[in-house]
């Protein structure tokens, strides 16, 4: 069996699709039932699969990631993409703006190796942009931000100034904020669905459904994600982190052992510099955390459930077997 190298260009639910590394060939790719790792593949990944003697390709294992794009939720789909380096996080210049929902969104970007830029459309709507742009700039003085019409490449040529040749970005944000419309003007041609915002509360309606990567010819790459369903509206929500928010910055700690004050890859260090996330909250997550001796170890469940997933799969493609 000869192991070969693949990138995953494509997720959705359960279907994976990994491509050469230019993306020129794509191939449908299942899990093989000997994957191994703590959990399943997602876009952005660099992979290890085989091809049997019909030309069906199997998964073996994801090779080490350079950061992980994941949210917390009770869903089993909570990892979003790998391997980033731009992350774009985007909102339009109307009535679905909340700077609550930025914050959210910036907490699932806070990741290691990659930076945070804001991308705000529909500036061509929009006859007040200082209304959105100020409070941004207030509550995230350090991060760029970058105002523009989807649809016109010279607007959007602008994210060249901070995504560069050969770096991989990602688009997260609400539905109908422009992500796929954004694609469509990199790419020049029609290559992602796109669809009309509710008039009423400009609203999106969740056009796109899987995550993917497309190819841009000046080398580099970019990902486009369905918006958000859990982020769609931060009212009434406490604007403070939630305490397993903040337990997941520590996740994604670039070291295990992460003491939070010197290391490099911190992301709760990150979070701290970029005001998503104050000291004295923080504080009050480790007094709590240490008082709390059983704390459900969420990254446990998730492996519990995505083994579950594999064994069904193991026992399905058993079956088939023995039905042939
Ligand atoms: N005038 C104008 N319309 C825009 C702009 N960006 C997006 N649109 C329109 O907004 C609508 C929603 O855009 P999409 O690209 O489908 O939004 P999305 O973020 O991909 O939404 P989901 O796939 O549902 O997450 C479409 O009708 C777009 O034509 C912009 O900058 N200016
Ligand atoms: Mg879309
Ligand atoms: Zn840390």
């Amino acid at each position: 069996m000869q192991v070969l190298k693949a990138q995953v260009c494509s997720v959705s639910r359960n279907n994976w699709k990994i491509c050469d590394l230019k993306g020129s060939k794509i191939t449908n790719a299942d899990i093989n039932n000997s994957f191994v790792g703590e959990s399943l593949p997602v876009v952005g990944d660099f992979v290890d699969y085989f091809e049997d003697d019909w030309g069906n390709c199997f998964i073996l294992k994801v090779n080490e990631r350079k950061n992980l794009l994941a949210r917390h939720t009770k869903d089993v789909d909570k990892n979003i993409a790998s391997n980033i380096d731009v992350i774009f996080i985007v909102s339009s210049l109307n009535n679905d703006f909340e700077i609550e929902k930025m914050e959210r969104f910036c907490l699932i970007a806070t990741v290691p190796n990659s930076k945070i830029v804001f991308l705000l459309t529909k500036s061509d709507l929009c006859s007040n942009i200082d209304k959105y742009i100020n409070p941004l700039k207030n509550r995230f003085p350090d991060n760029k931000i970058i105002v523009l019409n989807s649809k016109d490449i010279n607007d959007v040529n602008q994210l060249f100034s901070v995504w560069r040749k050969n770096e991989t970005a990602i688009f997260l944000g609400s539905s109908g904020v422009g992500k796929s419309t954004l694609i469509n003007t990199l790419l020049g041609a029609e290559v992602a669905t796109t669809f009309d915002v509710r008039e009423s509360d400009d609203k999106g309606r969740h056009t796109t459904t899987a995550r993917n990567m497309y190819f841009l010819d000046n080398g580099r790459k970019i990902i486009d994600t369905p918006g958000i369903r859990s982020i769609q509206s931060a009212q009434n929500q406490n604007v403070q982190l939630a305490f397993d928010e903040i337990a997941d910055l520590e996740t994604k700690c670039k070291y295990n052992n992460c003491s939070h004050t010197s290391e490099d890859g911190c992301a709760v260090k990150k979070a701290l510099e970029c005001g998503i996330l104050s000291k004295s909250e923080f504080e009050r997550f480790k007094r709590i955390q240490a008082s709390k001796e059983r704390l459900t170890d969420k990254g446990k469940f998730e492996l519990h459930k995505q083994t579950k997933f594999l064994k069904t799969k193991k026992i399905e493609s058993r079956n088939r077997k023995k039905q042939k």
